[in-house]
């Protein structure tokens, strides 16, 4: 299997809570290495780029509010099949269905406050990592 990267982000409700080590333990532990990594607060024009995939959908405004209420860790992340390695320790959207010993199961609040954010594709990841960074940012 490859060595790829992921995008992630430690969301609002977790850096609230000081669980910003907690949860990159949890990324380390599952074998991704962070390759990048910087604590900033969305402004809302970066909440709402970031999310205009989400544009049509009835979470979307909520969602940006929740996503610049806070500070966030945002990380680029390394490891063989980085994508389906970071979702799979993320576990599902909703905390309520995410299996145990995922992020989202030991710390999300809520199907919106869940935490973490991780791309779902390598397509996509590449997109969302040059989004928040520059090649120069990030170490591997
Ligand atoms: P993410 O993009 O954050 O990694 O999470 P995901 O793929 O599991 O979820 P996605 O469907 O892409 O939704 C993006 C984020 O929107 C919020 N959400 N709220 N209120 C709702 O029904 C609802 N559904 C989704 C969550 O914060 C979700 O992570
Ligand atoms: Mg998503």
């Amino acid at each position: 299997m490859a060595v790829t990267r992921t995008f992630s982000i430690i969301k609002p409700d977790a850096t609230r809570r000081n669980l910003t080590g907690a949860v990159t333990k949890m990324l380390e532990e599952a074998g991704l290495r962070v390759v990048a990594s910087k604590r900033i607060h969305m402004t809302r024009d970066q909440a709402e780029g970031f999310y205009a995939v989400h544009k049509e959908r009835p979470f979307y405004n909520d969602l940006c509010d929740f996503m610049t209420s806070g500070p966030v860790v945002v990380q680029v992340l390394e490891g063989e099949d980085a994508v389906a390695r970071n979702r799979q320790v993320m576990g599902a959207t909703n905390p309520a269905q995410a299996d145990e010993g995922t992020i989202r199961k030991t710390y999300a609040e809520s199907i919106e406050a869940n935490s973490v954010h991780g791309s779902d594709s390598d397509e996509n990841a590449k997109i969302e990592i040059d989004f928040f960074f520059s090649p120069d940012e990030i170490v591997g």
